[in-house]
């Protein structure tokens, strides 16, 4: 074996929306070639990669799983994936493992949400994609388009996803859903939509041969090149001549036989482009003569004919059209031959694959210590090499990354090995507890052989090689108990497998949790993450019907977390188990194998724990006035502690938005830098910047996020303004000299700024100064002006307080933590804001002789506790005087819905607090896309809702898209009279949402809810009986 048969393998998996086609897809392909696993009739309609009982009785995907085809001398491992966006981590886990990525679009619904995420992903992975236009049938059949129409429609879509391909090319892409709003969809009218040019650029070429237009349900499909070759000799063109043609505005001009273009044509000519005229049209006949009672049923014959097909009597004789036509089509245009020769010729095998996903896998390391073990380096370096090169000999390193963990029941794994020695599965480490279900790895031999019976190393993302004997909880050795092929649900054992291959691993369930490399040394760097494109959001708690059986609820929730690549499992801090997933479908599939394989107890569900975060009121309209109060102003709010030795006083300050939004979503990077961690780190950066080249800093790029966020925060406002918010962003660039923390947390969105120091009083105290830790980590200070507070500092050093002010900093940022860990409102997170804590010590009235020492460190210990607490109290009593304002998640959703429906859908949106942002017709048909933003705490039953309401017509997708402040005053009275004649005179008003959410929130967690059940009831009066 060598490279020849590794230039044979491609790893490729199908991506696309929910329901538009990839299983039925895959059925196809497996009935051509997975070896008689599934019968060519029942393609399409078993749904062979959807094997679990809930994926067929939902008839959606949940989870990603491969099969190995033969194709020709190619062996074709296949992996289909899910659509639906409560299970896009195992869109993740798919692109890892594989090379190419078919991406499908149903060519009535066109380009959709999923389509977005899926295309990002196929391109954050450096996975190659071809296009696949399904269900053209119901361009025919359904929206009776002519074929000029659906060519343009097909134009439309192919020029969409290249737009869609394009913007991440160049990097431009915004990294929220936002950016589908922005999208490129409908900005071609039809006139100008003949006059595109393809770009040379563009991803997707169909006179390229990387798009298929296919009907996996009656699996037929087609790439240019078929027609080409077909007509090359009938026209008297090169086949290469004919498919530059066959896309875009190329016409035949029967006469002089040549291809022209629009202009040569001369105007007023009815001339179709090539591809209407020469593919689309004799479909449509084809169609035509099969299903139209009025069908002139020679053409088929005559394409049985011409075509050779031979067709078997029962269904050329068959009464349902349908079925002939199907029967035609299927063998006049084979839709796993399309595809596949497809695959084979422009999607990489793994070795040109590895040297180009090598960058992104496993991403150079920035070495900074220079005392570094060279022979380490040297070795990490032999490894980076060979998964370059996908060296599959038996002497390079083994280097395999797993993707997922899934449980099979342990009856359902082979029972004979590969030399058909009889296995006992049940000795599974796991003991006898674990052994109905056995976990087994998924996962892609990089580099060298894997065998089973082999001890490899196991390495987690954090492992790292340099720094020896601190990463031992990192890496565990590991044996391999059984190699497999998959076949969907079949597993086939083998001896070994080499680099380039995708398998299943056993052996692995106590030492994976969800993902890893392996190795055969320990000298190397881990793969990088995988990227996620939502996290899990919606929490439940969970609990046993009977408290009996908390112990096989906690198993149960230990084998799910196992299992399932994306739920969280987590103990709240009051002791409730609570489970984190992706959405509404995904919980429920979640509780189900809960009760029904893993813990198999009867369980309560509590109704979903939605998070908040709490801010205040205020935008960038008043930045300067905030400004000003916030470095000078009295505005303040003063503790002291109890022993009166340290006034606290608190300002509060809104962050600007996008300041806020870059310090959320770089939380990982900054935990890294603020930890000091960094060095190696770029991993955990890759995720949110794509654009990093290899030897930028991510300090460096961090650090040019954040002044860009204050950039866009003030410049991008109105010109006349510019004088100001060139002022406000350069306050804010000095503000950002004096970050001391980050908060809740460390890395939270909430910024501790160190006082300034002119403020110092002169009356005998002290105050505690704290030091630009993390400014000066980020590098927006330098140590110069550090060397300013030792200059300030040292002449205080003489003074017996300095150093108990010093000591008592990190009471002071705990208290911080504490705060912004639990805002007033109801305890939930604070969002967006920014503090100065001055602390003023004054020195101890008590003589040190005066008492014992061991009474002074008493005293000493209460003073800490103190003191921390009495910054927490003023942080949150500053934000409760600044108006407080309720902050709450976000879903954007994308909803479907056919005309007569709109009136129902917009009911539900409405009950929901929903926001409109779009609403677009679809050309041709008589859908409408809206968009919309849904608050989390409004979405459950959402889907359930809105599908009874509309017959089923209408469906909706949600993605967790961004946080928002509810503008309502919780607390609100009405106290001017026009607000009295309003709203009322404050007895008769409902309490507002926000007030209502708060409220849920402290009922749930126990705090005290201020409610008056009844005011003012009318006094019931007994009317007096006369008798
Ligand atoms: N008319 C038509 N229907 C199709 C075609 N391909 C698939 N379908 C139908 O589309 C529906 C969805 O098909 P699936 O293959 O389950 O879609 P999927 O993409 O695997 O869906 P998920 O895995 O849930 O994301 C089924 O009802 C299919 O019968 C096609 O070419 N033409
Ligand atoms: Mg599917």
């Amino acid at each position: 074996m060598g490279d020849s048969d590794t230039r044979k393998i491609r790893n490729i998996c199908i991506l696309a929306h929910v329901d538009h086609g990839k299983t039925t897809l895959a059925d196809h392909l497996i009935a051509a070639t997975g070896g008689g696993v599934l019968h060519p009739k029942l393609a399409g309609k078993l749904r062979f990669m959807d094997y679990l009982d809930e994926e067929q009785r939902r008839a959606i995907t949940m989870k990603s799983s491969s099969i190995a085809l033969h194709y020709k001398d190619y062996e074709i491992n296949l992996i289909d994936s899910p659509g639906h966006m409560d299970f896009c981590s195992e869109v993740s886990t798919a692109a890892r493992l594989s090379d190419g990525g078919l991406v499908l679009v149903d060519a009535v619904e066109g380009v959709h949400i999923q389509t977005h995420a899926v295309l990002r992903q196929s391109w954050i992975e450096k996975v190659t994609p071809c296009l696949v236009l399904n269900k053209i049938d119901r361009l025919i059949c359904e929206l009776k388009l002519s074929p000029m129409e659906a060519y343009n429609r097909l134009l439309r879509i192919v020029h969409e996803v290249n737009g869609i391909m394009s913007t991440y090319k160049s990097e431009k892409y915004l990294s929220d859903v936002d950016s589908i709003l922005a999208g490129p969809s409908g900005e071609v009218s039809d006139e100008n939509l003949e006059s595109i040019e393809d770009d040379e650029e563009d991803t997707f070429q169909p006179q390229k041969g990387n798009v298929a237009f296919v009907c996996a349900l009656d699996g037929w499909g087609f790439t240019i090149n078929e027609f080409a070759n077909f007509y090359a000799s009938k026209l008297g063109a090169s086949t290469s001549a004919l498919q530059k043609a066959f896309w875009g505005p190329r016409y035949f001009n029967p006469k002089t036989k040549m291809i022209v273009g629009k202009k040569a044509l001369g105007g007023g000519s009815k001339a179709r482009p090539m591809f209407v005229q020469f593919v689309l049209e004799p479909l449509w006949q084809v169609y035509h003569a099969a299903l139209e009672p009025d069908g002139d049923k020679g053409t088929l014959d005559k394409v049985i004919k011409s075509f050779n097909l031979s067709i078997p009597p029962r269904e050329l004789q068959n009464k349902d059209p349908k079925i002939l036509l199907q029967a035609v089509m299927s063998r006049w245009l084979p839709l796993s031959d399309a595809v596949l020769s497809m695959v084979v010729k422009c999607m990489p095998d793994p070795i040109s694959a590895q040297s180009l996903r090598v960058s992104r896998l496993l991403p150079k390391r920035e070495i900074l210590d220079k005392g570094a073990d060279s022979n380490v380096l040297a070795e990490a370096d032999l490894v980076r090499k060979s998964v370059e090169a996908c060296d599959s000999s038996p002497e390079a390193p083994c280097i395999a990354f797993v993707s997922k963990m899934f449980a099979v029941p342990t009856k359902m794994l082979p029972q004979r090995g590969p030399q058909g020695e009889i296995l006992n599965n049940f000795t599974e480490e796991g003991g006898i507890s674990e052994s109905d279900e056995c976990f087994l790895a998924f996962a892609r031999i990089f580099s060298g052989v894997l065998r089973s019976g082999q001890r490899l190393f196991v390495l987690s993302a954090l492992y790292d090689p340099l720094r020896g004997e601190s990463m031992q909880k990192h890496v565990q050795e590991a044996e391999l108990q059984s190699v497999y092929l998959m076949m969907g649900q079949g597993l086939k054992p083998v001896t070994c497998a080499r680099a380039g291959n995708i398998v299943a691993i056993r052996g692995l369930g106590q030492h994976i949790l969800k993902s890893a490399t392996l190795s055969s040394t320990r000298n190397c760097w881990p793969f990088s993450s995988m990227a996620f494109q939502v996290a899990p959001t919606l929490r439940v708690a969970i609990e046993p019907s009977d408290p009996a059986d908390m112990g096989a609820l906690m198993k149960g929730l230990r084998l799910l977390n196992r299992a399932d690549p994306f739920v969280e499992v987590t103990v709240s801090s009051r002791g409730e188990h609570v489970l984190a997933a992706a959405g509404e479908v995904h919980l429920e599939r979640c509780i189900k194998d809960l009760k029904e394989r893993f813990a198999k107890v009867s369980l309560e569900v509590s109704p979903p724990l939605v998070s908040y975060k709490e801010t205040i009121e205020g935008d960038l309209s008043n930045a300067v006035e905030d400004l000003k109060l916030f470095s000078s102003g009295s505005d303040y709010v003063e503790k002291i502690t109890s022993n009166g030795r340290c006034t606290i006083r608190v300002k509060v300050m809104k962050l600007p938005p996008t300041l806020t939004k870059v310090l959320e979503e770089s939380a990982d990077l900054l935990s890294d830098i603020i930890g000091g961690k960094l060095g190696q780190s770029a991993k955990s950066l890759e995720m949110h910047t794509l654009s990093l080249s290899e030897n930028e800093s991510p300090i460096e790029v961090l650090r040019k996020r954040i002044v860009d966020a204050l950039e866009s925060d003030f410049l991008c406002g109105n010109e006349n303004e510019k004088d100001q918010a060139e002022k406000c962003k350069d306050k804010w660039l000095k503000l950002l000299r004096r970050i001391w923390a980050l908060g809740p947390r460390q890395v939270g969105p909430n910024i501790l700024f160190t006082p300034d120091y002119k403020m110092d009083h002169d009356d005998g105290t002290i105050l505690i100064h704290g030091s630009p830790y993390v400014s000066l980590r980020l590098g927006l200070a330098d140590n110069s002006s550090a060397s300013d507070i030792a200059a300030i500092t040292s002449s205080e050093l003489t003074q017996p307080l300095y150093g108990e002010a010093e000591s008592l900093e990190s009471s002071l940022m705990s208290g911080f933590q504490l705060a912004t860990a639990a805002g007033p409102l109801c305890d939930e997170p604070m969002w967006g804001l920014a503090f100065v804590v001055e602390a003023y010590i004054s020195p101890s009235t008590m003589q040190a002789g005066d008492s014992e020492p061991n009474q002074l460190s008493e005293q000493y210990g209460l003073f800490t506790g103190q003191i921390m607490t009495a910054v927490k109290e003023a942080c949150r009593g500053a934000v409760l005087q600044r108006k407080p304002r309720l902050v709450e998640a976000m879903y954007f959703c994308e909803l479907n819905t056919p005309t007569e429906y709109l009136g129902p859908m917009y009911a539900v949106l409405a009950r929901r607090r929903a926001r409109v942002l779009k609403e677009e017709m679809h050309e041709g048909s008589p859908l409408f896309t809206v968009h919309a933003y849904v608050p989390v705490s409004e979405s459950f039953g959402f889907a359930d809702e809105l599908r009874r309401w509309t017959s089923g017509a209408s469906s909706a997708l949600l993605v967790l898209s961004r946080w928002e402040a509810l503008p309502e005053d919780p607390f609100f009275v009405p106290k001017t009279e026009e607000e009295i004649e309003e709203f009322g005179d404050g007895s008769s008003v409902l309490p507002n949402t926000a007030r209502k959410l708060i409220n849920a929130v402290r009922r749930r967690k126990g705090l005290p809810v201020e409610e008056k059940v009844v005011q003012h009831a009318t006094k019931q009066r007994t009317l007096a009986r006369k008798v």
